[in-house]
């Protein structure tokens, strides 16, 4: 049932592009028997037509984030090769080679709940509520790995306005997309679906929580949560939740999918935290994925300035 493991990245997972083509070529030298064999696996994928009608989407005028790291940015293919995205599948290497079945047309975000306007609203809409900003974002795992990504979104809190929370919200839950016959590998993860996640008011609104519509210039490809998917960058990956379908603003704490599945190993809150160990591994370090030393986590994984005052007073070895 308890699926999340400490990282243990194999050598193919810092293996730069360059060293799998050159391989290729390799493989190829020595034989048609092992060359087609890794071609062919590759073609494959290639091939595969995605249900994704926004795959591939440039946008144009994005503006470039204060909020951004200078830090050097991860690789498209490792980004988008070493995922979680448990409704197609438990391996990292899953969501490149299942996620193509993620149908998007017509895709239509439910934001409902303790809001005066709620509305269905498209994904045409989604891009024209607020000018897309490039935010170059670190993203920590539970697994104690990390990436850092070029998003393309906007502040979910322009999204929030739209609708005119009431006094009653003081969450926000979010649910993703849910389609058995698109998610084959759904009923293998060994958790519910569909994926749910949640945030107080105040972290929603935090302006860097990001609604994320795409990554490096382009649309979401499917595999990181395509069309549309919540960014929250000093949390732990898993409460970025991916392909949302509902926002739903209320009262009460919403639950959170892993929360459910082992509530002794994930809090509601998940900030990233180096002095409180999962109780299975030590949080205090991380591997950016195509290094090979580790280096030290740091609180609200670097982004304390921005949100530690949400916090203040708040015991966070017991609100984890
Ligand atoms: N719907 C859904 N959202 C999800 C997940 C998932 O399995 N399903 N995995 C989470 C976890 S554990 C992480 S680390 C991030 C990974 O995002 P990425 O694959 O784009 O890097 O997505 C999060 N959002
Ligand atoms: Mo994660």
């Amino acid at each position: 049932m308890l699926i999340h493991k400490a990282s243990d990245l194999t050598y193919a997972d810092v293996t730069p592009k360059s060293v799998y083509l050159d391989r290729r070529k390799f493989l190829q030298a020595m034989g048609i028997a092992s060359a087609t064999a890794v071609v062919g696996q590759r073609l494959f994928e290639v091939a595969a037509p995605s249900e994704n009608v926004f795959a591939g989407t440039k946008f144009s005028g994005v503006v470039k984030s204060p909020f951004s790291t200078t830090e050097k940015q991860n690789s498209y293919e490792d980004v988008t090769h070493y995922n979680n995205f448990y409704e197609f599948g438990t391996d990292k290497s899953d969501p490149a080679k299942n996620a193509h079945k993620l149908k998007t047309a017509n895709w239509m975000v439910s934001v409902e709940g303790d809001v005066a306007k709620p509305r269905k609203i498209t994904m045409d809409e989604i891009l024209k509520i607020a000018p897309l900003e490039e935010r170059i974002y670190r993203h920590r795992c539970v697994e104690a790995w990390s990436i850092v990504v070029p998003w393309i979104g906007f502040s979910f809190s322009n999204l929030a306005k739209l609708v005119e929370p009431t006094s009653k919200a003081q969450f926000v839950a979010f649910q993703s997309s849910y389609d058995r016959g698109q998610m084959l590998e759904a009923k293998w993860a060994g958790i519910d679906f569909p994926y749910v996640e949640g945030l107080r008011l105040d972290e929603a609104m935090n302006p860097l929580t990001l609604l994320g519509v795409g990554m490096y210039g382009e649309s979401l490809p499917n595999q990181d949560g395509a069309p549309v998917r919540m960014v929250i960058p000093w949390k732990y990956g898993f409460k970025s939740i991916k392909s949302l379908v509902k926002i739903k603003f209320q009262s009460k704490m919403p639950p959170a999918t892993w929360n459910l599945a082992a509530s002794n190993e994930y809090g509601f809150y998940s900030n990233v935290n180096p002095n409180v160990d999962h109780p299975r591994w030590s949080q205090a370090k991380e591997r950016r994925l195509g290094e090979i030393l580790k280096r030290n986590t740091l609180m609200f994984n670097g982004y304390g300035d921005q949100v530690a005052s949400m916090y203040n007073g708040m015991d966070l070895k017991k609100y984890y």
